[in-house]
């Protein structure tokens, strides 16, 4: 049997409307006449069913009649969770310096259906290692051959009652803001206090009022949000702090060690500070700094069985640079052995190209109407497993407000994809999955991290750096009033109360991943090669990788299909 056979199978199903489960598929493609097979399978499932499971193609291939299933699949039972050391100290990697690119030979990734006895799919993976590796020197790309790529050479042995998604932080059909002004100042209070709360142990916090009543001199200290940073003409800087009470100027001498810090500090963010007030009681000079952070003690929780979760973003379906061939080898890889631990796949947004995003952007537009760019979307969807767990979350491309958190899709799109029954949250969202959190953030607000900040601590080749900035303020959108849009709730959604074990975002294009903390911060890349813009901009895109993290032990590996 020819090794591309499962992925042909599960796109041919595709064109019929269907998903279907891995095991479903090995059958199909083991049976004497899979075409055959596969055409009873299709005759006999109901139209509205959504998916061909494993009983459906037992029953065709047996011709043993069963009672129909409900085509919705159910959600798995919960799993307790277990907590474990994840390993490390801080490892890091990073597509454009991984070897993975040149080592690989082109045919590797090509497709290779006519020879009989060589995958279709390949798989050449680039992983993290024990510890802190460094991507520029060791990543690799590791051949693709293995027992575990053979597609279709035997059974799925997966449970889905051990699986379990939940969901935290969704505001989809919550939003409460109405844009006025008084509802920006809520979702600021908000912000304040569940932040500043996260940081007044840490120093002796005094008001801005009570500082300004206050004769001068002793120390001091105050927790607030940063409203604005400038230098003075000798260098120093001046942070203005506002809490509830009012605004506080904070002196950072240029030859204090904390003066690098000002570089990581951005607009609305909330910090505090520690130090001494001037003799006239008009400003406060800083000794220390203290961001929100991540405890240097976290510990993340791990899984309590071995399963895995491909993470991807920005596939822009729709758009004439959406790979479609790399796309479908990740498709089809997914129906494989090697890929039979994955469960779980989930999307941080640009699920489609969208319409009218950005100038000129229709030159460019492969499908012109954004609802037939969902319908296209949603049938590269049915080429993954119908027996993985799907979760998406909306960008900047996708057919909902722009303003952040932005809701999940609404039931005229939602409508349009259900045929894997994909959970659809917003942006951003906490989805746990058997204990281990993942925190899902399209990464708008990346641009502007990277933009703000030199070079070595955020940049588009080392995007997952730019998330540590997000971790570190505990907030995946801090600015307020540049680039990214922020929509007025009662509740600051973007906050990160709790710490995420994984944190998930796309938006740049760029593949990197590593540790900040324990925390496993991911970028995913795309599925979109260079688009005009891009190439004038000399944004060289990562396209065609999928990461995979062991929910067992947060290690990372990186398959690339392109
Ligand atoms: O964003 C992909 C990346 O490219 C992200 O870093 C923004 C940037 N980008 C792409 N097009 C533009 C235009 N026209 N202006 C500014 N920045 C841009 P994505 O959300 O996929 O478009
Ligand atoms: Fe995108
Ligand atoms: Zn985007």
């Amino acid at each position: 049997m020819p090794l591309e056979e499962p992925a042909r199978l599960a796109r041919e199903l595709a064109s019929h409307g269907y998903a279907a489960d891995r095991e479903a598929i090995t059958l199909l493609a083991a049976a004497a006449d899979p075409a055959q097979a596969l055409v009873l399978a299709v005759e006999a499932t109901p139209d509205d069913a959504l998916k061909l499971t494993a009983d459906d193609v037992r029953e065709v291939l047996d011709g043993s009649p069963r009672a129909r299933r409900d085509p919705i699949s159910e959600d798995g039972g919960d799993t307790g969770t277990a907590s474990a050391d994840a390993g490390a100290d801080p490892d890091a990697g990073g597509i454009e310096s991984a070897s993975a690119k040149g080592d690989v030979p082109d045919e590797a990734a090509a497709e290779t259906a006519a020879v009989a006895d060589s995958p279709a799919v390949q798989d050449p993976s680039v992983s993290t290692g024990e510890g802190g590796v460094d991507a520029k020197e060791n990543v690799s790309a590791s051949p693709v051959e293995t027992e575990g790529s053979r597609a279709g050479a035997g059974g799925r042995d997966t449970d889905p009652s051990l699986r379990s998604v939940e969901i935290g932080n969704d505001m989809t059909g919550r939003s409460t803001g109405t844009g006025e002004y008084e509802d920006f100042v809520t979702t600021f209070r908000d912000r304040y206090q569940r932040l500043s709360r996260k940081l007044k142990g840490r120093v002796n916090h005094r008001n801005a009022s009570a500082l300004e009543a206050s004769p001068g001199g002793g120390d001091a200290g105050m927790v607030g949000m940063v409203s604005d940073v400038r230098s003075t003409a000798s260098g120093h800087w001046i942070i203005e702090l506002e809490d509830t009470t009012g605004v506080f100027p904070c002196l950072v001498m240029k030859d204090k060690d904390i003066a690098d810090l000002v570089d990581e500090i951005l607009f609305d963010e909330v910090i505090a500070v520690d130090g001494t007030l001037s003799d006239d009681g008009g400003i406060l000079f800083v000794d220390d700094l203290h961001f929100p952070d991540v405890p240097r003690t976290y510990e993340p929780s791990t899984a309590d069985r071995h399963v895995q979760a491909a993470l991807i973003s920005d596939v822009h379906v729709g758009s004439q640079e959406f790979m479609v061939d790399a796309w479908q080898r990740f498709t089809s890889w997914l129906h494989t052995e090697a890929a039979e631990n994955i469960e779980y796949l989930l999307i941080a947004g640009d699920m489609v190209e969208g319409v009218g995003i950005y100038p000129d952007q229709d030159e460019e537009l492969d499908i012109v109407d954004i609802f037939d760019q969902y319908e296209q979307f949603s049938e590269h969807l049915k080429e993954v497993p119908g027996d993985m767990e799907i979760v998406m979350i909306p960008g900047n491309h996708d057919a909902v407000r722009l303003a952040e958190p932005q809701p999940g899709f609404d039931e005229e799109i939602r409508e349009i994809m259900t045929a894997h029954d994909a959970r659809i949250v917003s942006n951003p969202a906490m989805v746990d999955l058997e204990g281990v959190s993942v925190l899902m953030y399209h990464g708008v607000s990346l641009d502007e991290v990277i933009a703000e900040m030199p070079e070595d601590i955020a940049s588009y080749d080392h995007p997952h750096k730019a998330m540590y900035q997000l971790l570190k303020k505990r907030h995946v959108a801090p600015q307020f009033g540049g680039h990214t849009r922020v929509a007025p709730e009662e509740k600051d959604y973007l906050v990160m109360d709790e710490v995420p074990d994984i944190f998930h975002t796309g938006h740049v294009h760029k593949l990197g991943w590593g540790k900040y903390r324990k925390v496993m911060a991911v970028n995913s890349g795309c599925w979109q090669a260079q688009t005009d813009f891009q190439k004038s901009v000399n944004i060289d895109p990562d396209a065609g990788f999928a990461p995979v993290v062991d929910l067992d032990t947060l290690e990372m590996t990186v398959h690339k299909f392109s």
